[in-house]
């Protein structure tokens, strides 16, 4: 109908126009393997050079000039917000602590590093309230320094001047997180629909299921008002210990947190937030420019203020460095109110107890303690903390500084990534310290040497492989622990692995510490055991009439078992490494989502992804030794079998355990069984993405491309950990 075509496109329902809007495939398939998670912060969104590194500009800055800019920023109240008591300190140090406290030791992700609190969700979660605030007052130093500074730099930096300017000496300042450009699609913050919602993330006595690390959703850790709003301070202890210990913080570190951070600011509740609180940032009107939570009582400033519902300062001084927290805490006596807002908090009994000055500076307000501040009192084992801390001030003093040190560069990594003047000497043992290289290095002639020596021991390219890959694959980019550097599969807890198969382990590491002893240099372990990967990736491309060879870059450290905190490096064992189609027993969940997790936080790309797992399966690297998913022939051959295989449509796939985690593939014709293969074997026919990947290595021009592609790839997890070189 050519009438209808010259018709106002915009005329009917004009969602129906909009490009990405419409049913889309996640809504009908809500189960659907989530790859999205494997193209996050693709060149697409980055507005940076190619090149820009990070690192060299934040070292190009004048970084004293830059911090007593933030400092002086402290005291530089806005009309559009002002400062309570004239400090922005306080305030600040909440946005840092908030920033970094999403932190969790499970799988290493949330946390500082990324400058991510701009973000949704994290924006716009409860527990952040009017931190929008804080960010703005930042931008006119993030401005006039651009991207010199992240945001998520920024943030701590801000953190820690916030503390020095009110009189606390911190432990050290370290540059180096780079922001992302849109929000981390692969933290699973929980399930709940609502907003503090809590019903889906306890399991047997109140454990937080998987990694979450907080206990309601939208806040960094528990409920101020206690467990599920109750005012229940040895229930509040449980909780706090429970996600604080999520974060790899022990008593002693959570008590100096807490108290550390309390001895400044106040809570704000001056009256109902359903009553005069807006939309928060990501739901709020265009005009409210980023910001949220408007609101509308009286001044909505100061002593107006709504944030959390709890309303007082906690110590008479509130933007002072001084003992005051314990002081009023173990000296005062405690009962149960409510504030403004209808929140339980705690008030001293004695209506002579000191008070706190009024945040606009008119008069004074009484002091107040949370649910969650009156745990550090009833709960005995925080008890004895808070009064060895009460007496001996400089002991609270050192803790909470190395605290909110850990706290704030706990997810940077490796000490070669810290950048600027105000790093510590002290070797901390949570950075996995491994040895400086001091010029260590191997020639070309050297490399060469070792490679002929190793290729001469009895090993195969899979004991080679496996092993290299055991050593490398712990990396994870989350909080970039792990890794090949140090060659901590010599040491515990990683020797002992199921995953690592620590009889095959201990044969190489035996063969190669001959190569060592043997070599009449210096090389490392670290690098010996990355090599003979190399080598093995070698001679199976050899086996397959392919010459390649594995770019190798050396100059790795051996770290001793003094310097690796066993029960931290638990942390790193893999659930489930699809590479090796492993499966630790017990876990329900579905093998291939565990392998996209692992590939995540591997950093590697879906081609990468495939290009690996098909690899080391016709190389023979199962952790096992089984046959599952070696869909070859010439074990130990680098050859596309794999996907051609899988591909090939003579064969059909059936379930062999009632948990639908192995299946056989037999011969259509003959009935004959063939093969057989894991989840994570399958999912590569049977998710079209992945399909349309390993189509491209299966079909007959596909070998060339799929063994380049197996070679970087292999040559990247290798290095992954390699911020020294990079
Ligand atoms: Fe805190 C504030 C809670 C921990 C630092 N805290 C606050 C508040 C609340 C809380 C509720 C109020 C808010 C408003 O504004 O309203 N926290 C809490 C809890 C916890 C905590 C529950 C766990 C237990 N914090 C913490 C830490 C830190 C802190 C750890 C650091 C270190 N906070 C803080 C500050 C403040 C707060 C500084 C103030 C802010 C202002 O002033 O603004």
């Amino acid at each position: 109908d050519p009438s209808a075509a010259a018709k106002c496109p915009f005329l009917g329902n004009p969602d129906q126009l909009v490009a990405g809007k419409g049913t889309t495939n996640r809504d009908w398939w809500p189960n659907e393997l989530k790859l999205n998670i494997l193209r996050q912060n693709g060149t697409s969104s980055d507005p940076m050079d190619k090149d820009f590194d990070y690192a060299a500009a934040f070292n190009s800055l004048d970084f004293p000039t830059l911090k007593q800019e933030v400092i002086d920023l402290m005291t530089d109240s806005q009309d559009w917000w002002p400062a309570d008591y004239g400090h922005y300190g306080p305030f600040m140090i909440r946005m840092a602590w908030h920033s970094a406290g999403t932190y969790r030791i499970g799988d290493g992700r949330g946390g500082s590093s990324s400058g991510s609190q701009r973000f949704a969700p994290l924006n716009s979660w409860p527990d952040n309230g009017n931190l929008d605030k804080a960010r703005l007052l930042l931008w006119p130093i993030k401005k006039k320094y651009g991207k010199n500074i992240s945001w998520a730099d920024l943030f701590i930096l801000a953190g820690n001047a916030a503390l020095e300017s009110m009189g606390f000496k911190t432990f050290g300042f370290s540059g180096g997180r780079e922001d992302v450009w849109e929000p981390e699609q692969d933290i699973n913050w929980g399930y709940e629909d609502e907003w503090l919602g809590e019903k889906e993330r306890h399991e047997g006595d109140r454990e937080l299921k998987g990694f979450l690390g907080a206990t309601h959703m939208g806040l960094i850790y528990v409920n101020p008002e206690g467990p599920s709003g109750k005012p229940d301070p040895i229930g509040s202890a449980y909780d706090i210990r429970e996600t604080f210990g999520r974060m790899a913080m022990n008593d002693e570190e959570t008590v100096a947190l807490v108290a550390g951070g309390h001895t400044f600011g106040k809570a704000h509740g001056a009256a109902d937030p359903e009553k005069y609180v807006g939309a928060e940032p990501h739901g709020a009107t265009l005009e409210e420019m980023s910001t949220g939570w408007k609101n509308t009582y009286k001044s909505g400033v100061l002593d107006d203020t709504i944030t959390s519902g709890l309303e007082g300062a906690w110590t008479p001084n509130p933007t002072r460095w001084d003992a005051e927290y314990f002081d009023v805490l173990l000296n005062l006596d405690w009962e149960l109110t409510t504030s403004p807002a209808g929140a339980h908090q705690w008030k001293p009994s004695n209506p002579d107890a000191p008070q706190a000055p009024a945040a606009g500076g008119n008069g004074t307000q009484g002091i107040m303690m949370s649910t969650a501040d009156m745990a550090l009192k009833m709960d005995p084992e925080y008890r004895k903390i808070s009064e060895k801390f009460h007496k001996d001030h400089k002991a609270f003093e050192d803790a909470f500084a190395r605290a909110w040190y850990k706290l704030t560069h706990r997810d940077m990594g490796p000490l070669s990534r810290y950048l600027g003047p105000e790093l510590p000497k002290e070797e901390l043992l949570w950075q996995d310290p491994i040895p400086e290289a001091n010029g260590y290095t191997l020639s070309d002639s050297q490399v060469a040497t070792l490679k002929t020596a190793i290729d001469a021991t009895d090993l195969s390219a899979s004991d080679m492989v496996s092993v290299a890959w055991a050593s490398a694959s712990t990396f994870r980019n989350s909080d970039k622990r792990g890794g090949a550097n140090g060659a901590r599969i010599r040491l515990a807890p990683q020797n002992n692995w199921e995953v690592n198969n620590p009889e095959q382990l201990r044969k190489v590491l035996n063969a190669l510490k001959d190569v060592q002893d043997n070599a009449g240099f210096d090389v490392s372990m670290a690098d010996l055991i990355v090599l003979a990967g190399g080598v093995g990736v070698e001679r199976a491309a050899h086996n397959a009439g392919h010459k390649v060879t594995v770019p190798f870059t050396p100059g790795r450290t051996d770290a001793s078992q003094e310097q690796t905190d066993i029960d931290s490096f638990g942390y790193l064992e893999p659930r489930a490494d699809g590479f090796r189609n492993y499966q630790k027993g017990g876990m329900e969940t579905a093998a291939e989502e565990l392998l996209i997790d692992r590939a995540n936080l591997m950093e590697l790309s879906i081609p990468e992804m495939t290009a690996l797992v098909g690899g080391m399966r016709v190389i023979g690297c199962n952790y096992d030794g089984s046959k599952v998913g070696v869909f070859t022939d010439k074990v130990g051959a680098l050859t596309n079998d794999f996907f051609e295989n899988l591909l090939d449509f003579t064969y059909t796939w059936k379930a062999l355990s009632s948990d639908d985690t192995l299946f056989s593939g037999t011969d259509r014709r003959t009935g004959d069984m063939k093969f057989t293969g894991s989840r994570v074997d399958l999912i590569f026919g049977s998710n079209t993405e992945l399909r349309a990947i390993a189509e491209v290595y299966g079909a007959n021009d596909g070998e060339e491309r799929f063994v380049n592609t197996f070679v970087s790839a292999f040559a990247k997890v290798m290095d992954a950990d390699r911020f020294d070189v990079k």
